[in-house]
């Protein structure tokens, strides 16, 4: 099996924790769209549900399958957002916004009483940090906020450096919420509280791509099958 058929596997498992009458939180990157194209299906089939898109991106497909979507401001309690990762480490602390989403994941996601990961097994970390922290930043002044967190490392003791995210036509990428993506190359982070902590007290800094005591459940489909992983530790197969 490929990469894609785990998140195809990891999709549908997360589609039986769906039930008729839920608000849910969509979430954004290739395997939260394999979940839209699938709960697009149980729609047609007739299952009464609507979701709150946490990108322009995932609107356009939610919209494409026929998914009716609805907003914070008409639908401000969810019930489950299901969305993938870049890394989840054992306690299901995990770095988001690869995609450059991260504000709206989080926003969607803390609106939702369940938060549902769902990834392909290469996701798993033992600690979060390989992949580039996503720090959403203000685009005025975003110099001093760059020079701010890089000091902010140094006092942390982290190693790596942050760079602007940068399109493939050298302009910085602007996020739906038309702010500007900082990454943070370190490594490994040892204290993700700790930076997820310093790094809002930072002005100018609207988000990071931690999400930590969010996620409820991960769904993770590999070569040894479908583990869900709960924030305690305990897995068991599906
Ligand atoms: C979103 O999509 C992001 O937070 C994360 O960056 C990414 C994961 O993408 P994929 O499912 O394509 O690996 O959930």
């Amino acid at each position: 099996m490929t990469t894609e058929d785990f998140k195809r596997v990891a999709a549908e498992a997360a589609l039986a924790h769906v039930k008729p009458g839920m608000k849910l939180g969509l979430g954004t990157g290739s395997t939260a769209s394999i979940f839209l194209e699938l709960l697009g299906e149980k729609v047609a089939a007739g299952l009464d549900v609507v979701g709150v898109p946490t990108s322009e991106a995932t609107r356009e497909i939610a919209e494409r399958h026929n998914i009716p979507l609805t907003t914070l401001k008409d639908d401000p309690a969810l019930d489950i957002t299901i969305d993938g990762a870049d890394e989840i480490d054992p306690q299901l602390r995990l770095i988001k916004g690869g995609g450059g989403a991260l504000l709206r994941e989080k926003i969607v996601a803390f609106a939702s009483k369940r938060m549902i990961v769902i990834a392909d097994a290469s996701k798993r970390v033992e600690t979060l940090g390989a992949f580039p922290l996503p720090i959403e930043v203000v685009p005025f002044g975003k110099e001093p906020t760059l020079r701010a967190i890089r000091e902010l490392i140094g006092r942390l003791g982290l190693t790596g450096d942050v760079v602007l995210r940068r399109a493939e036509d050298g302009c910085p990428v602007v996020t739906d919420s038309g702010h500007v993506i900082l990454d943070g190359h370190f490594h490994r982070i040892d204290d993700p509280g700790r930076l997820a902590a310093s790094l809002v007290a930072i002005p100018g800094v609207v988000e990071h791509g931690l999400f930590i005591g969010m996620a409820d459940i991960a769904i993770i489909a590999g070569h040894d099958g479908v583990v869900t992983l709960e924030p305690e530790g305990q897995a068991f197969a599906e």
